[in-house]
């Protein structure tokens, strides 16, 4: 949403060398139309000092004003001398005082921003019934002065949608981040606890802008010694760097802790000593981290242990975590991504079939953390069914953010629309319409982040980042809006910036599905490390980790059957969206081999059969990153030459793997088929061989 004063810009602010350290908290100086328009009105800051967040939201302030107008404001902390900024809530602030009653409903975490006379002065308040509503709120205010936003009728009112809005962070103690494309893990817990990065206050601003009020420090494959003594000092430590910022430090529990760091003989959770163990690792975590959020915990799942190791089902494992840390307010977030041992008919079912029957028999402060999707994170998947099926369960839903099926960092795919797509995705739950977004206490995102001077491993990965942010604060926000006040902060508020990058951002996530995974096709990537193509991949410990198990294709056509004839996965969703997915004259195109095995010559709604379509939708996707490299090099000199630069390379590397992903699906499926290229479609360079001897045992980010 960029305003009226953006047409008046010329454009001259962003083109000093930028690395991306700053992300979109640049506070660029604006142009001189806009300074002098904000500059009257924005003269002094009164704020109180009294709290480190009083003290962090009047710091922001000082900060962006200072980098935006090019001039620092006069700071006062209770008195108003001019037009000034005042921050504040009813308690630290006696100006904000008047507006505790009609505060109140704006909740722990809200704030407004309004303008008001004070002693015959015109101000702008920015007043919060905490503190971290007001750091929230000085963060909404400079992201209007960024996006060029008018402040003549200010009237915002904002509380967060989601109670849980919580990064996820895959990071092993010795560094390496799982499915981590952006360097090693930011956490160096060899210098914690003495060591406190300033870059950790850093990545706290970050978060604050966004209203992220949780952080999982450690992979949910998770080493015991997390929850050791020494580690749980270094965690202690970041959570004293959070805290000010509203975000509370919460640990991956590994579910045979009290065996590997008490010296149980077991961990079955009814066991009394079990029981006691986790009591008291509770109360040691509580004494470190008094605001301790609680646990994340992945069970049973790819070879983590969990209560079934026991006999015991998932509800007994969560609620006994849950027992130890509900006497200090600590919440356990379970993961609902389980598949089980001995390989079923379809994995896409099994979260369901372990989860909706335990609905209700969680204890109150346990969340049930379902991915986005049945499958893991593929560049489209339907919703998952779990969504809407436990209605007296809280839920979150988990997004990556990191791309592993998704072109890692060096792809520019903004996830905003992902994320909206399924969000906004009509479950039907009781016959009626409500969205996934409806059913949400939470929402988690495994992280991006890591040490690259990025943060992100790539400028446009720090648009996921912000949107997943943006989204948890309120998953009614369109993505295209995200992605614009995203452009206009990270690169500059010009609409000849914003307009083109936007164009590139909204479109690249289907771009990717149509290079990757058209028409719903999934789980095609490389075993292991999920780098590139492989679509042939087969044979190996499991069934469901290869590519064939989820294609099916042979001779006659390609496609999972999961109708009633098949696994039946539609089945687990309600009866109108059953009836629309698992009926292939309706269910819509992109998610048609998701459920359906059809033949090749099925006739698609374009007319053409679905070989011909499937061709072209790999061709299309490698056409629109072609697309992008044109639209990003139109922006040389609007953009500064360094991230310039960098943008274009990578969107070289993407080029050259979307024709990659392209060229070696079409030899593969065409040799499967059978069938002859479609008029018009180049022959892929290579025979099938050739991609198949592919290898890269160094990709990054692999599992371990
Ligand atoms: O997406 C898959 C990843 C694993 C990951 C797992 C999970 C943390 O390939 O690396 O493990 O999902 O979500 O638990």
């Amino acid at each position: 949403m960029l305003a009226v004063f953006t047409a008046l810009m010329a454009f001259t602010g962003s083109l000093r060398a930028e690395d991306g350290y700053a992300l979109w908290m640049r506070y660029a100086p604006l142009e001189p139309a806009l300074v002098a328009h904000y500059g009257t009105s924005l003269g002094e800051v009164v704020a109180p000092d009294q709290t480190p967040t009083q003290r962090a939201a009047r710091d922001e302030l000082v900060l962006g004003l200072t980098g935006l107008l090019d001039r620092a404001p006069r700071l006062n902390t209770s008195a108003v001398t001019g037009h000034a900024v005042v921050l504040g809530t009813p308690t630290s602030s006696a100006l904000i005082a008047p507006l505790h009653d009609e505060m109140a409903s704006l909740g722990q975490e809200g704030y407004l921003l309004r303008r008001a006379h004070i002693g015959g002065r015109e101000v702008l308040l920015v007043a919060a019934p905490r503190d971290i509503g007001v750091l929230y709120g000085v963060f909404h205010l400079l992201r209007l002065l960024q996006t060029g936003a008018s402040l003549d009728t200010l009237e915002v009112r904002e509380s967060p949608r989601l109670q849980l809005r919580v990064l996820n962070h895959w990071d092993n103690l010795d560094g390496h981040v799982e499915r981590g494309y952006a360097g090693r893990s930011l956490w160096d817990w060899q210098t914690l606890p003495e060591w406190r990065d300033p870059r950790y206050t850093d990545y706290a601003r970050a978060n604050a802008s966004l209203g992220i009020n949780g952080t999982v420090l450690n992979n949910v494959n998770a080493s015991a010694q997390s929850l050791a003594p020494d580690y749980l000092a270094k965690a202690a430590a970041l959570a004293d760097i959070f805290r000010p910022y509203g975000i509370r430090v919460y640990l991956s529990a590994r579910f045979s802790a009290p065996i590997e760091l008490g010296g149980l003989a077991t961990a079955d959770p009814l066991e009394p000593d079990v029981q006691r163990w986790w009591r008291d690792k509770a109360d040691e975590i509580y004494a470190h981290i008094p605001d301790f959020g609680g646990f994340l915990v992945k069970a049973n799942s790819e070879g983590q242990p969990g209560p079934q190791d026991y006999g015991r089902s998932h509800a007994d494992g969560a609620n006994l975590l849950a027992k130890a840390l509900a006497p200090h307010g600590g919440v356990v977030m379970w993961r609902a991504f389980v598949y089980a041992h001995d390989v079923p008919a379809d994995r896409a079912t099994q979260a369901y079939t372990e989860f909706a029957g335990l609905d209700g028999a969680f204890l109150p402060n346990v969340i049930v953390q379902v991915k986005n999707g049945p499958l893991d994170f593929q560049p489209r998947e339907p919703f998952h069914p779990l969504f809407g099926a436990m209605p007296h369960t809280p839920l979150m839903m988990e997004v990556q953010i990191t791309k592993e099926y998704l072109g890692f960092a060096t792809h520019l795919v903004y996830l905003g629309p992902l994320y909206e797509e399924v969000l906004q995705a009509d479950t039907r739950a009781r016959g009626e319409g409500a969205t996934v977004a409806q059913f949400l206490t939470g929402i988690a995102g495994v992280a991006n982040i890591g040490n690259d001077r990025t943060w992100t491993g790539s400028h446009f990965d720090q648009a996921n980042w912000y949107a997943f942010g943006r989204l948890a604060w309120n998953p009614q926000h369109p993505s295209r809006d995200i992605a614009a006040e995203w452009a206009a902060m990270t690169f500059a508020p010009d609409p000849e910036v914003v307009e083109p990058i936007v164009g590139m951002m909204m479109a690249s996530r289907e771009a990717a599905v149509s290079y990757m995974t058209p028409l719903g096709l999934h789980h095609l990537m490389a075993r292991g490390h999920h780098y590139g193509p492989g679509p042939w991949v087969d044979g190996g410990p499991r069934a469901d980790w290869t590519s064939v198990y989820y294609h099916r294709a042979d001779r006659h056509g390609i496609g999972f059957d999961r109708t009633a004839r098949g696994s039946n996965a539609v089945g687990q969703y309600a009866p109108d969206v059953a009836a629309l997915y698992g009926d292939v004259t309706q269910v819509p195109e992109p998610l048609l081999l998701w459920f359906h095995h059809v033949p090749w010559d099925h006739r698609m709604a374009s007319g053409r059969p679905l070989w011909d379509e499937l061709v072209g939708h790999y061709t299309q996707g490698v056409r629109q990153v072609q697309g992008m490299q044109t639209t990003w090099a139109g922006l040389q000199g609007r953009v500064d030459a360094h991230r310039h630069a960098q943008v274009a390379a990578f969107l070289s590397i993407q080029r050259r793997e979307a024709q990659w992903w392209r060229d070696a699906s079409v030899a593969y499926f065409q040799a499967v088929s059978g069938r002859p290229l479609p008029a018009g479609e180049t022959a892929p360079p290579h025979p099938l061989a050739w991609y198949q001897a592919l290898a890269f045992p160094s990709a990054p980010g692999d599992g371990r």
